[in-house]
């Protein structure tokens, strides 16, 4: 079911020192349920095997290393088309190409320090929640939501 959808979001560790925890939450105003969250450092294996697509870029080891160098926030959402509205919210992966109003065009500047990630499809959203979090974690919940604002 379409309304089934998930993504993965993250506030990376410049998010967390820059007080940005919050804008993990953001989708929550939106109508999105959120189904898990959790607040912990990543491990370097853990952060190489979330990048490992960029393995062959010369940013990857200093990704992994910032991105492993303090807490993060991870959340999983719930709802229709959570993925693409996810992305959308978050503006383009270079602050300098998003718009004022979403998160990377009103938080930050530059695209190796760019506070949130959030999943780019829905194959990516799976790898990415499987990679992070158990399945027990993810609670499920029938929800107002189905019916007053995915239908
Ligand atoms: P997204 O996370 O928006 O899907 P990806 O997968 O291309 O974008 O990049 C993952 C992360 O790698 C970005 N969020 C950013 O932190 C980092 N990154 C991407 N391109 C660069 C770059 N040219 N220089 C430094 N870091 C980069």
């Amino acid at each position: 079911r379409a309304s089934m959808e998930l993504t993965f979001l993250a506030i990376k560790p410049d998010g967390v020192q820059c007080g940005l925890m919050g804008s993990s939450i953001k989708c929550e105003k939106k109508g999105f349920r959120l189904v898990t969250m959790h607040v912990h450092r990543g491990s370097e294996e853990l952060l190489k095997q979330h990048h490992i697509d960029l393995k062959d870029h010369p940013f990857y080891p200093g990704l992994v290393t910032y991105m492993s160098s303090g807490p993060v926030v991870t959340v999983v959402w719930e709802g229709l088309n959570v993925v693409k509205t996810g992305r959308v919210m978050l503006g383009e992966t270079n602050p300098a190409d998003s718009k004022p109003g979403t998160i990377h065009g009103d938080f930050c500047i530059q695209v190796g320090r760019n506070i949130i990630h959030c999943s780019d499809s829905v194959k990516s959203a799976e790898r990415e929640i499987s990679l992070w979090f158990k399945s027990k974690e993810l609670i499920e919940l029938s929800t107002f939501l189905f019916w007053w604002v995915w239908v």
